[in-house]
């Protein structure tokens, strides 16, 4: 199907939660286990995501937040055993088990990219917008995340007749899927093409990596493209490169980038790079590739930088720019890729942006947002204090000023006044938002 005229693409990005740590929880993502240990910063983390939010709302862009999970998040540990008053459930488990203690205080559903994958309505058959929470098998603290994605997503786009809010998959680690991290959806003169990238095929065999975890399945990419009603000849499917996710490419947005009708990627992010390419040129015939070279960027450099996980926008001019990270800037061949491709017109220009805090743990630009192309009226049926203006940004970096940490260490998730903290600061976060109630402590449940 066509694309509608009035369609904006409208960056959901997560906030950044008052427990944000350095927990090393993330095996296969080269920065979460380097700086493991070390002290992180809340606020500012929180801060540098709210920074870029203002900064591409002022570039004439549609911009949503979506907000942090409840955490420490006690229901969990008591289903796994733990039991007594909430502060004594964190005495006993940072006594007995601080690597649990960490996985269920990690603020990583800010990473949105990984909350779900989106089609729009344009692409799918009933006409609706179909958001598909991403289970996150592969780790443990990160599958915690999908009954609080759900409701969250629920709460933002609240209109059965517009949206489709489905639960994340079941079948456990061989139906992994990652979310939006793994899919890209191009467009041209022929329409929308689905691209889903996959790290192995779980049930059937094949290639697979040997060092460190394919996160997401072929299985369930593909159940989560008949879920979206996604029309199949307007999907392609592709194995990422095996060697790739060894040397830290623990998703597909850390080595390729797509925005309407260009297609950033490394020339190692596919196992079957001629194939895949070629698959996407059927379906696309205008379709931009904009190749990155080993020589000109070797993988782990790409991987080190995050030149893949910038964020490429259309802005209202027509202009397509790209929004990076500081590292990218700081890497003279990273660096020089960027203006190659500013010099070929593949980009209208650069912005650069400090997310050390989310880069640390390995999230960069692209990982803080999830994009969702809506049309006038979809727009209108998001839950509106979920929209942000400067204002709103004013209200949330005021928010965070009186809520959250400076400093943070792991020995700091057993202290019973963090918990208090965050709960009042995610109560206080609801209400600014215009949510309701959405978190297990508002709600009055052990549910997770
Ligand atoms: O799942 N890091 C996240 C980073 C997610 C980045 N998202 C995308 N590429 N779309 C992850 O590995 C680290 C948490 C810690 O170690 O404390 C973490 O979960």
């Amino acid at each position: 199907m066509t694309t509608g005229s009035d369609e904006r693409e409208v960056n959901f990005d997560g906030l950044v939660g008052p427990t944000h740590s350095y927990a090393g929880l993330s095996y296969g993502n080269v920065a979460s286990q380097k700086n493991a240990g070390r002290e992180a910063s809340p606020l500012r983390a929180v801060l540098q995501g709210l920074a870029k939010m203002r900064a591409l709302v002022a570039l004439g862009l549609v911009q949503g937040v979506l907000p942090p999970h409840e955490r420490p998040f006690v229901p969990a540990l008591r289903r796994l055993g733990y039991a007594g008053a909430d502060h004594e459930i964190l005495a006993k488990v940072a006594a007995s088990d601080p690597t649990m203690l960490a996985v269920a205080s990690s603020a990583s559903a800010m990473w949105t990219a990984n909350a779900a994958t989106v089609v729009p309505s344009a692409d799918a058959d009933d006409g609706r917008t179909h958001l598909i929470v991403a289970n996150l098998e592969n780790r443990a603290h990160r599958a915690l995340e999908a009954p609080q994605t759900a409701r969250t997503l629920r709460a933002t786009f609240p209109s059965a007749a517009h949206f489709a809010v489905h639960d994340a998959l079941p079948g456990g680690q061989s139906f992994g899927d990652e979310g939006a991290a793994n899919h890209t959806r191009l467009t041209g003169a022929s329409g929308a093409a689905h691209f889903f990238v996959h790290g192995r095929e779980a049930l059937g065999g094949g290639e697979a990596p040997r060092r460190f975890p394919a996160r997401q399945s072929l299985e369930a990419s593909r159940a989560v493209a008949r879920l979206g009603r996604l029309d199949p000849a307007r999907v392609v499917h592709a194995q990422q490169h095996p060697d790739v996710i060894d040397l830290g490419v623990f998703h597909n947005d850390v080595i390729a980038v797509g925005h309407g009708s260009l297609l950033l990627a490394h020339e190692r992010a596919f196992l079957d790079r001629a194939g895949t390419l070629a698959s996407l040129r059927s379906l696309l015939p205008d379709l931009q590739v904009a190749e990155v070279s080993e020589s000109e960027l070797p993988v782990a450099e790409a991987v080190t930088t995050y030149l893949f996980n910038s964020q490429v926008v259309t802005l209202p001019s027509g202009a397509r720019v790209l929004v990076a990270p500081e590292e990218t800037r700081q890497s003279v061949r990273a660096h020089a890729v960027v203006e190659r491709l500013i010099a070929e017109g593949a980009l209208a220009a650069v912005h650069w942006f400090d997310l050390r805090e989310s880069m640390q743990n390995g999230g960069g630009p692209a990982c803080l947002r999830l994009r969702v192309a809506l049309d006038a009226r979809e727009r209108a049926a998001v839950t509106p204090g979920c929209v942000v203006d400067a204002a709103k940004i004013d209200a949330l970096e005021a928010w965070a000023k009186r809520h959250y940490r400076d400093r943070l260490r792991a020995s700091d998730l057993a202290d019973p006044k963090l918990l208090d903290e965050s709960r009042a600061a995610l109560d206080a976060l609801t209400r600014l938002l215009g949510l309701g109630s959405i978190y297990p402590f508002q709600l009055g449940t052990d549910a997770l």
